[in-house]
């Protein structure tokens, strides 16, 4: 048995918008009714019917699989509906939710931002403009202040890197732009809303644990014998993977060209390093992709397959999550791998990830990375932003015709893992790590 450090925290992720349903008045709630945005039309209308109160039976789930954590998303969208206007109904709700999680015996990792905000913070230029910030704080600080007995580990932001991304450099969600200059402004936006959001929370609740979700794309060169595809590489890591996290470590802007210069302000605003890792990708030099700044992401002949059900897979590779888990430990702080997870395919897809990735945590928790916790994407099948309802990342299943869920076998074999803490021998042998 490859057994885990005791207190090990086991868990499964959800967002706000992926699985609560009746949000009409966030940002992507309107996006999303424009015809062609998701994939079949899909809308996140009703999703997992949440908010019509399948949160309880859904955790009730949760427990069932002796999860340790429940990690949630809450909506900013619902409780500030309008600038300074707190909704007190939509907090009481989610006080039940919380309050929730705590009665089913497990600890609760709230997210304050997961890629959607109110209608109005859109209308005001959203997170091009730079005053988010301070309306952000003002959020986290007034969350702060409702959930504080119920709530000690806050992640401020969901994968900042990936929204400006798919929002300003790919073009594909909500502002629909591409632009690598605004990109930059967007993610200097984020970076300083995290931080004057941490820094709200904590004068609320200095006890608290704050951090964020940062995406990690493990990004190599295509052919790693020829310059520009490594050139071009660097430029993608440093943007993608590299900007945010040393900002707020070191409180140093880090753009490309010497764009950027000191935040001093941001730093250390984490108390823990929040990992979202899913898989490797190659990258190569391409002129004639000016507007990507000459850059072509490559997905592997491997996982063509997985492309019928997931439009995003790369390379799947447990050995680069160890490697990034290995060089975290630098910064001393704990490490919650807050997303990790797979989608259900016509085999064992799954399992097969679920168990060789948590070898590989597993692996870098014995050469010293200080990993706490595990939360697998997603605890459900939910709305899974524009490709709809066709990735299913659930233990469950859900039908959402009928709202009926249905435990697959990845949810069978995580609990079996859960409730060891720990890899059984005979799936390390069923599933070994190759590198
Ligand atoms: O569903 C998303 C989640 O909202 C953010 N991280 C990646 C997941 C799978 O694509």
């Amino acid at each position: 048995m490859l057994l885990f450090p005791p207190d090990f925290l086991w868990a499964a992720a959800t967002a706000g918008q992926q699985v609560e349903g009746h949000n009409f008045n966030s940002d992507w709630s309107e996006w999303e009714q424009l015809p062609g945005k998701i994939k079949n039309n899909d809308s996140s209308r009703i999703a997992c019917d949440w908010w019509g109160g399948r949160w309880r039976e859904d955790l009730d789930r949760a427990q069932a699989l002796g999860m340790i954590v429940q990690r949630i998303g809450i909506e900013w969208a619902r409780l500030e509906p309008q600038p300074g206007q707190w909704d007190a109904q939509a907090a009481a709700r989610y006080r039940e939710m919380i309050a929730g999680i705590r009665e089913r015996g497990m600890e609760p990792f709230v997210t304050l931002h997961h890629f959607t905000s109110p209608k109005w913070v859109a209308e005001r230029g959203g997170f091009e403009n730079p005053e988010v910030a301070q309306w952000a704080a003002k959020y986290a600080e007034r969350a702060a202040q409702e959930f504080q007995d119920l709530v000690t580990f806050w992640i401020t932001i969901n994968e900042p890197n990936v929204y400006a991304a798919q929002c300003y450099f790919l073009g594909l969600w909500l502002a629909q732009k591409k632009d690598p200059l605004l990109m930059f402004r967007v993610l200097k936006n984020e970076i300083h809303a995290h931080a004057t959001m941490y820094h709200a929370i904590k004068r609320v609740q200095p006890a608290a644990q704050v951090g964020y979700s940062h995406h990690w794309r493990v990004l190599e060169p295509l052919n790693a014998g020829s310059p520009l595809d490594r050139l071009v590489t660097g430029l993608y890591t440093r943007v993608f993977n590299e900007v945010f996290f040393t900002a707020i470590e070191e409180g140093v802007l880090r753009f490309p060209l010497g764009l950027g210069g000191a935040i001093p302000k941001v730093k250390g605003t984490q108390d823990y390093i929040g990992v979202n890792y899913y898989y490797q990708e190659n990258v190569a030099f391409d002129i004639t992709r000016p507007g990507d700044i000459f850059g072509r992401r490559v997905v592997g002949p491997d996982v063509e397959r997985l492309h019928r059900y997931f439009e995003g897979a790369g390379h799947l590779d447990p050995g680069a999550l160890y490697r990034l888990l290995l060089r975290m430990k630098e910064y001393n702080k704990p490490i919650y791998i807050t997303e990790n997870g797979f989608v259900a395919t016509d085999r064992d897809d799954q399992v097969r990830y679920m168990v060789t990735h948590l070898q590989a945590v597993h692996r870098a928790i014995r050469e010293g990375a200080d990993v706490r916790g595990y939360f697998w994407w997603s605890l459900l099948d939910n709305f899974e932003w524009s490709e709809g309802y066709t990735p299913r990342f659930g233990l469950y299943h859900t039908d959402f015709e009928t709202q009926t869920r249905t435990l697959r076998d990845a949810g069978r074999v995580y609990e079996q893992i859960v409730r060891a803490n720990g890899i059984p021998d005979e799936l390390v042998e069923q599933y070994p790590i190759k590198n």
